[in-house]
């Protein structure tokens, strides 16, 4: 079993591994440890990752970045409309109403979901990893930013089965950075103590993330998470870009807007010169030559006027601390430290923000864009049978109230029940209770949607089958389990219809007594119980109850607080099926039909590979051959021969320019073979002659 932690971010991509000595990241093959969030697509295979990022200008229209955050979107949500003109690449709205990129693939139009580009990019890290461990990897740990909600969950689940990988877990950006932080740490308080209480930021390209965590040894706890989804450092590269565009159209009469090429170059530039500012406040110059019709644009920029154009930006660098920490309940006195990461956290005007809302230095005692892999990593090697790590024991968060509708006689004609509320500590699993005659329905949905990053609040629909009332026509008690899982998804996981028994038999159950009762319905009362989550990672922090339980399988529950003073009652308990609708995922016939499609990209990538290092090694060895025939093979064939020779080299070249462009491997083959068995015999002679002195020296050496 592989330990891998994978980073996927808006823009950077990193990966972790553990080995024997400890946790290490990865370069990939171009020897860099950040691999682009980039995809592109041509007339004969893909490039993902570095080799991608450099076809960007080139052909941009098939080279797909910045697509993190079409997860689980509809193609008409407000962010993708808002998107859609400044990207290079087209979207397309897809039949289930999604947004699908649409691209130039193998000749023909294509319209990916955005499932299959991210399984794309995780094909790519899959192959760094491996080639990083020497051997196959399958079991990971992804992360995904702490406001994801279900749909966007789910819809980066997909993309991990897409690329083959088995995703153990899909952590929180800043609760990975959390483990990162404190599964070292020796001192932690003992669990009795009062906890460490650390703030983690993450602002990356796209967004800003915090977290309020407590750490006591051996555990961490999430507190409270906060964030500004539309925040991070591509808004100060699209400010300077704005500025630069306004410039250039007074300046050099040029509407960049119009050039996609120009203006991605110009983007380029203005995140490189946006890294300069952070090391350096003077005036500093932004040249790029042969801009657009052949003009050279130039201009220059400091830190000062730099800050003064993003002051909306930096402005809103406090909301989502102010919220963490006043949800977390804790004051700022109660703060041990301040940890950033994130490459946007480079800006100082960020940096100063922060320390200042907190009254405190910031740390920066983690590798800001390692970290989260690292974290990864790490929960990856926890959850690993085959690994020794500490114990150590981790409690999130449900970022979003979540709440279960269902229709009812009373009550207006509908039910409902917050089953999660913001903060809760997940994952997480709870039963309720209801009285019902028949099948019903409970849709889940995303109670605050002034809170939701999209406007769609659906969750799923989730319908409880086969239920019947008690022989005696009574309304029949109903469990049903609801969680949110180790990836933050949620689900109504299980149902279970309640008969009393009069006899005692095998399928005989001790029935828990309901803990938590939401208020009273006349027909149906909906009682709330608190489970706990089989957990292999150790306690979870219940704090609807008082007490807990672990779970056994379904319908099948022993509650030990029910013994002492509650009088056991004997029933007998069905299970049902649970029907899932409307859930925001891929069909399994279309994720199959994914999966089987990703692998023959994989394949087809592998034969242009392969086609392309046959046709390289023609040309290595023509140039290879030529030079030796000047020098050191000189003594070893005829001024005739090499003249003839070094004319067929010459021919070999130019042919690999015309109809040798584009011919099968095994052309290459031949060509190459034939070309050896011209070159060998003279290399053969050299070899020999490098030999003979050798061995006469030997020779002496016995003597
Ligand atoms: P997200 O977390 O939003 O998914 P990401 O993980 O890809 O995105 P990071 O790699 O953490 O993002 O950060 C990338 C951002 O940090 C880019 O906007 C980049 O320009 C910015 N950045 C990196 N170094 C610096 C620097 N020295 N000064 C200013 N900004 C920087
Ligand atoms: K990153
Ligand atoms: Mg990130």
């Amino acid at each position: 079993m592989s330990v891998v932690g994978i980073d996927v971010g808006f823009q950077n991509c990193y990966i972790a591994v553990a080995r024997s000595g400890g946790i290490e990241t990865v370069a990939n093959d171009y020897s860099d440890r950040c691999t682009p969030a980039c995809v592109s697509l041509a007339t004969k295979n893909r490039m993902i990752g570095n080799a991608a990022k450099s076809q960007m200008v080139t052909n941009f229209k098939n080279t797909v970045h910045g697509f993190k955050k079409f997860h689980g979107r509809a193609f008409d949500d407000p962010f993708v409309q808002g998107e859609k003109p400044k990207l290079p690449y087209s979207l397309h709205k897809l039949p289930n109403g999604n947004a699908g990129i649409k691209v130039r693939y193998l000749e023909e139009d294509k319209v990916f979901t955005v499932e299959q580009i991210t399984g794309m990019l995780l094909t790519k890290l899959k192959e760094t990893s491996e080639s990083g461990l020497k051997k196959p990897v399958v079991d990971c740990v992804i992360s995904v930013p702490s406001f994801f909600t279900d749909a966007e969950r789910r819809s980066v689940f997909d993309a991990t089965q897409i690329a083959g990988l088995n995703c153990l877990r899909l952590i929180n950006d800043t609760t990975a950075v959390a483990l990162a932080y404190g599964i070292y740490k020796q001192d932690l308080p003992n669990p009795e103590e009062k906890p460490r209480n650390v703030v983690f930021v993450d602002i990356g390209h796209s967004s800003f993330q915090v977290a309020v965590t407590a750490f006591n040894k051996g555990k961490l706890k999430v507190l409270a998470t906060a964030f500004d989804p539309y925040l991070g450092g591509r808004n100060f590269d699209e400010a300077l870009v704005d500025y630069f565009c306004e410039e250039f159209k007074t300046k050099y009469k040029l509407s960049v807007r119009d050039n996609p090429r120009a203006l991605l170059r110009l983007h380029q530039e203005c995140e490189k010169l946006k890294k300069l500012m952070s090391a350096n406040s003077s005036d500093l110059p932004l040249n790029i030559e042969c801009f657009m019709n052949d003009i050279d644009v130039s201009s220059r920029m400091n830190r000062t006027h730099f800050e003064e154009m993003c002051a909306q930006y930096l402005m809103r660098v406090e909301m989502p601390l102010k919220v963490a920490l006043e949800q977390s309940k804790l004051s700022r006195d109660d703060i041990y430290a301040v940890e950033v990461v994130g490459g946007a956290t480079r800006i100082p005007a960020i940096k100063e923000r922060i320390g200042k809302f907190f009254g405190k230095d910031i740390s920066t005692t983690l590798n800001a864009d390692e970290a989260v892999a690292r974290g990864c990593a790490l929960q990856c090697a926890i959850l690993s049978p085959a690994f020794k790590v500490r114990e150590f024991s981790i409690t999130d968060v449900v970022p979003f109230p979540i709440t279960l509708r269902w229709k009812s006689p009373t009550e207006d004609g509908v039910g409902e029940c917050e089953v999660f509320s913001k903060n809760h500590a997940a994952p997480f699993s709870k039963v309720i209770t209801f009285h019902k005659k028949e099948p019903f329905d409970l849709e889940a949905f995303y109670s605050s949607p002034q809170e939701l990053p999209y406007p769609d609040q659906r969750i799923g629909c989730f319908s409880v089958q086969n239920v019947v009332p008690q022989p005696d026509g009574d309304s029949s008690k109903v469990k049903v389990k609801v969680r949110v899982n180790v990836h933050g998804i949620f689900s109504v996981s299980s149902a279970s219809l309640i008969e009393k028994q009069k006899g005692e038999g095998e399928d005989m159950q001790i029935e828990p007594e309901p803990m938590v009762q939401n208020e009273g319905r006349a027909e149906e009362q909906t009682k709330m119980q608190v489970d706990q989550e089989g957990q292999s990672q150790g306690e979870q922090q219940n704090e609807d109850n008082s007490s807990s339980s672990k779970e056994g399988a379904a319908g099948e529950k022993q509650d030990p607080t029910a013994g002492g003073s509650k009088p056991k009652v004997k029933v007998k308990s069905t299970d049902l099926p649970i029907l899932a609708n409307n859930i925001r995922q891929l069909d399994s016939d279309v994720l199959t039909n994914f999966v089987e499609y990703e692998r023959q990209m994989i394949s087809q990538d592998k034969l242009v590979k392969e086609l392309n290092d046959a046709k390289n090694a023609v040309e290595e060895y023509v140039y290879e051959l030529r030079e030796k025939l000047c020098g050191i093979y000189q003594k070893y064939i005829s001024e005739e021969d090499s003249n003839r020779l070094t004319l067929m080299l010459e021919d070999t070249e130019n042919w690999l320019y015309e109809e040798g462009e584009d011919q099968p491997k095994p052309v290459y083959e031949e060509k190459l073979d034939a070309l050896k068995r011209l070159g060998q015999p003279i290399q053969e002679r050299h070899r020999e002659n490098e030999d003979r002195p050798r061995a006469f020296e030997e020779l002496g050496k016995k003597l």
